[in-house]
């Protein structure tokens, strides 16, 4: 029973994971109510709402029945073997940067922003337990996997650099998609495709680079999120689907900084400040316990001693 769960939840994964490449996940413009055009990094957008219904925020968005299946394999993992619990921890960090030449314009970010980027993920999961080290950083020069990182060059890039077990983090810095904010894989689908677990950054979304107003380093909060374990807060909308009790269900991605936000008649305003939300670098600015003890759970069962 359990084993055919599992087999089912990684042929849905691949499935999945062919079908990511084929397209990105747009949202339903809703609100308009900021008719500024939104400039991003050499794109313009009738405005941020237009930015965020592109689907370039992030590109781990999935849909609720793959959610479940995924969580599914987590709940029927946990019945098997229990929880031998980690809580917190050292995560080893490999840095690649894939750049299309020198200079910082053509993704060869500098060590500065590298330590910042570095530092940023360890003031948001310290309060959490886990802190992050830095062990290499390597850079490539080649445009193909510079602007083909999410996608067409994805597995030969990962093939060639990525380092370590399920346990290590792999961060590319690049441009996927010609821009797309950020991207990451999943705990649950290390098993099946270890080579491609990580995340990818844009390479100005780094503290310091041109990604204004998502160039403090939150991207790579968020995606670390997800590779972590956790969902968009918005996933589900008004029922929920990021499978944690203390955020709050949010109709849509919230954008900018909308304070007092509130598109759900569930109980809460929509957790704008949680980096699991689409908002500005500046706004976002926490996890949750609920999140936490997801990450902690999933960490130890996809990739505590795995
Ligand atoms: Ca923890
Ligand atoms: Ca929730
Ligand atoms: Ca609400
Ligand atoms: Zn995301």
């Amino acid at each position: 029973m359990k084993s055919y769960v599992r087999m089912f939840v990684v042929v849905m994964a691949c499935t999945f994971a062919l079908s990511a490449f084929a397209q990105v996940q747009q949202f339903p413009r809703n609100q308009w109510t900021d008719y500024t055009p939104f400039e991003f990094e050499g794109g313009t957008f009738e405005n941020q709402e237009d930015f965020i219904a592109s689907g370039r925020r992030c590109a781990s968005n999935i849909q609720p029945a793959e959610a479940a299946l995924m969580e599914e394999d987590f709940q029927a993992r946990i019945m098997e073997t229990g929880l031998p619990e980690v809580t917190g921890g050292t995560i080893n960090v490999y840095f690649h940067v894939i750049r299309k030449g020198t200079g910082v314009s053509n993704g060869d970010v500098t060590t500065t922003m590298i330590n910042n980027q570095i530092n940023v993920l360890k003031n948001a999961y310290a309060p959490w337990g886990w802190n992050f080290n830095l062990v290499s950083v390597d850079r490539t020069t080649n445009s193909s996997w510079f602007s083909g990182c999410y996608g067409s060059y994805e597995m030969s890039m990962k093939n060639a650099l990525r380092k370590g077990t399920a346990k290590d983090l792999n961060i590319y810095t690049c441009a996927p998609s010609g821009g797309t904010l950020g991207y990451a894989t999943f705990p649950s689908s290390y098993a099946s495709n270890p080579k491609k677990d990580g995340v990818v950054v844009l390479h100005s979304s780094l503290p310091g680079g041109t990604a204004a107003p998502y160039n403090l380093g939150d991207t790579g909060t968020h995606e670390v999120g997800h590779w972590m374990g956790l969902y968009h807060t918005f996933q589900g909308g008004c029922t929920g689907g990021d499978y944690v009790s203390d955020t709050p269900a949010e109709a849509s991605p919230a954008f900018g900084c909308p304070t007092g936000r509130n598109t759900c008649s569930t109980a809460g305003n929509d957790p704008i400040t949680n980096f699991m939300d689409y908002t500005d670098d500046s706004c976002m600015n926490k996890f949750t316990a609920g999140q936490d003890s997801r990450m902690d759970s999933l960490y130890t069962t996809y990739r505590y001693n795995k």
